[in-house]
């Protein structure tokens, strides 16, 4: 018997049900959902590399640059202020997105991984010295790696790493443990884990380290598309996205951090827009949050993330995670039908995707042939080559989950799995 004619019957649920959300109506609003790929519907479920924009996102940034499109905090121009306006309006919707306090806890960044290097460098170059420690944990992103790494070679302070279970859940009491050196400067670590899925216990990982006087800092990436995130609530120090991951237009992150701590902090880079007053003897620098953002920055790419927090907010966070969490449920489901196929990341608390390895067959293979089928998906290390490691595999396949997928597209990721399996057999 070959693997197709052992092809389980498709699925008999309904395909688009979701418990609150009009799926047809979301998937309309995205315009790129509708192409063929090799000639097949596209089912697009790489959303964790990036996920695709909705027409009110492509609109706003097209109506700033069709409409009013100039250079911000600089004209006495009538564009100029209107550019600033709705710029600095993106700000106040960021800020309300994470509940922050202020706006002038809200930096624009160009993304996750210059949010975490501006911490590395500012607050990392001024508080941390030679025998401090730094404590992530095993699974982090290399952006949450790297650049305490290149603090750690420039200022001789140690890199601690909390490890995890075969699950993928972090081990709390060794996480505890490391941050009871007494040498800890800051905590930094994943919300939600691009590698395995894992959701982070971040609230009590977050009161370990304040119980301790240790900073936090959350790699929210891969969060905030998926749940609600409330900075105050949960009271972390500093938390770092992209708007590219959350609907919103590439080149543009957040970094929230709590105002006393930014105000500490000395600037990340200098330029145009971040001095109130330069001579050659001395500079003073703009207060929060220019301070942060130095040169012209991406304007109409910022505007486009405000209209996309609108657009998530209007469906409601609630809603979304209910729905992937039920297409994560029979994914995996349908995923462990197949033999020989190994979901990589099963933790209890788990966001909708599902890394995998499939016995015989190369991820890269995988992603190949399933994009002759019209399915995206990724296959790779996913810069999280720490996490490979712990499972002694180069690389995995993985399928992420955004609003608008449905169970169909999960069957349709299913059926060309069961293919590859015949191809390989
Ligand atoms: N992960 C993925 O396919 P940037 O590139 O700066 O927007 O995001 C970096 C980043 C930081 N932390 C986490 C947890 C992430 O998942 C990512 C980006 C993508 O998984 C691209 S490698």
């Amino acid at each position: 018997m070959n693997a197709m004619s052992a092809l389980p019957a498709l699925s008999t649920l309904p395909p688009t049900r979701s418990a609150d959300l009009d799926l047809v109506r979301i998937r309309a609003e995205f315009p790129i959902l509708r192409q063929k790929i090799h000639g097949k519907p596209l089912v697009y479920l790489d959303n964790a590399a990036s996920v695709q924009k909705p027409r009110a996102v492509i609109d706003a940034i097209g109506e700033c640059y069709g409409g009013y499109y100039a250079n911000i905090h600089r004209g006495v121009h009538l564009l100029s202020e209107r550019s600033t306006v709705a710029y600095e309006g993106a700000r106040e919707k960021a800020r309300a997105f994470l509940n922050a306090a202020s706006v002038q806890e809200i930096i624009f960044t160009r993304n996750t991984t210059e949010s975490i290097n501006l911490v590395a460098s500012s607050f990392g170059g001024s508080v941390v010295k030679a025998g401090d420690q730094i404590v992530i944990t095993g699974m982090e992103h290399h952006s949450n790696i790297v650049p305490w790494q290149l603090l750690c070679e420039r200022t001789g302070a140690v890199l601690k790493v909390a490890p995890f279970t075969d699950a993928g859940e972090l081990i709390l009491e060794e996480y505890e443990r490391l941050l009871d050196s007494g040498r800890v400067k800051l905590a930094a670590f994943v919300h939600l884990s691009n590698a395995l899925g894992t959701i982070n216990p971040v609230k009590p990982m977050i009161d370990l380290a304040h119980a301790r006087g240790i900073p936090v800092l959350v790699d929210g990436a891969q969060s905030v598309p998926h749940l609600a995130v409330d900075v105050q609530a949960l009271d972390c120090d500093f938390y770092a996205f992209s708007s590219h991951k959350i609907y919103g237009p590439s080149g543009v992150g957040v970094l929230y951090g709590k105002q006393a701590l930014l105000e500490a902090m000395p600037p990340y880079q200098g330029g145009g827009d971040m001095i109130r007053l330069v001579t050659f003897e001395k500079t003073e620098y703009a207060d929060l949050p220019n301070k942060f953002e130095a040169g012209t920055p991406s304007i109409a790419e910022v505007i486009g993330l405000g209209a996309a927090l609108d657009w998530l907010t209007a469906i409601g966070l609630d809603a979304v995670a209910a729905h992937e969490h039920e297409l994560l449920e029979y994914a995996t489901a349908r995923l462990q039908e197949i033999p020989g196929l190994n979901i990589m990341g099963t933790a209890r608390d788990k966001a909708a995707l599902a890394a995998f390895t499939l016995q015989g067959v190369h991820p890269h293979d995988i992603g190949t042939i399933l994009d002759r089928e019209g399915v995206a998906i990724r296959a790779g290390h996913h810069c999280a080559q720490p996490v490979m490691q712990r499972y002694g595999v180069p690389a995995t396949a993985r399928a992420s989950f955004a609003v608008y997928n449905t169970r169909d597209e999960v069957d349709a990721l299913v059926k060309s799995l069961w293919k590859v399996k015949e191809l390989f057999e």
